[in-house]
């Protein structure tokens, strides 16, 4: 795992952020992918302490590979965008800086324009985001039988930010094309049963 020297990052709410973690994370060119907690003001946000903050998801990506726009498309299709609810679970983009954010806006336009039906989904500015829990990162990986403790030994602290990690958690959830998933396999040395249970989902 030789992580590209140039990567930039990406902040969403699109939801539980389990599912974009692992949407996100079968992605070729996508790096790294964490969940946590932004967008409001309640200092130290804790899941059962959340305040204002939103759950989300950051995707460090390789720049070579994927655009901006790319995770927007990705963003746009995934999360539902017309309706409001909990603001633990709003629909938010958080820019790293103008660009993102005028990239953002472009496409919430865009969008509006096509259906004629106006985005809930907000653009906001980036301050502060809190890692979540551990048991939250990858949890589609760890929660799968067998493989998600054979993982999370294997790894240790290295779990959340590994790129492999990162795909695993995104195939078991059912992303990724079956040519790149193979490829991944074949990088690994895994225990006959954790290559067997991960076959079986794949
Ligand atoms: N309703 C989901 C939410 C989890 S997500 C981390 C569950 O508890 O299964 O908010």
């Amino acid at each position: 795992e030789i992580p590209p020297d140039e990567t930039e990052t990406a902040t969403f709410g699109m939801g539980c952020f389990w599912g974009p973690d692992a949407r996100f994370g079968a992605m070729k060119g996508v790096v790294r992918t964490r969940v946590g907690y932004a967008g409001g003001t309640k200092p130290n946000p804790s899941y059962y302490s959340l305040g204002d903050h939103t759950e989300v998801v950051q995707v460090e990506y390789d720049s070579d590979e994927l655009t901006y726009d790319d995770l927007l498309e990705v963003f746009w299709e995934n999360h539902s965008w017309t309706s409001t609810g909990k603001r633990q679970y709003r629909g938010v983009v958080l820019a790293h800086d103008e660009a993102q954010y005028e990239a953002a806006e472009r496409r919430r336009a865009a969008l509006e324009e096509r259906t004629g039906r106006s985005a809930m989904t907000e653009v906001e500015r980036l301050e502060d985001v809190t890692l979540a829990e551990e048991y939250h990162q990858k949890y589609e990986l760890r929660s799968t039988p067998v493989v998600g403790d054979e993982l999370a030994a294997e790894y240790g602290e290295g779990f959340v930010d590994s790129t492999t990690v990162a795909r695993l958690n995104g195939f078991v959830a059912g992303h990724g094309e079956p040519a790149h998933r193979d490829e991944v396999l074949a990088t690994l040395e895994l225990p006959p049963s954790v290559l067997s249970e991960l076959r079986r989902r794949f």
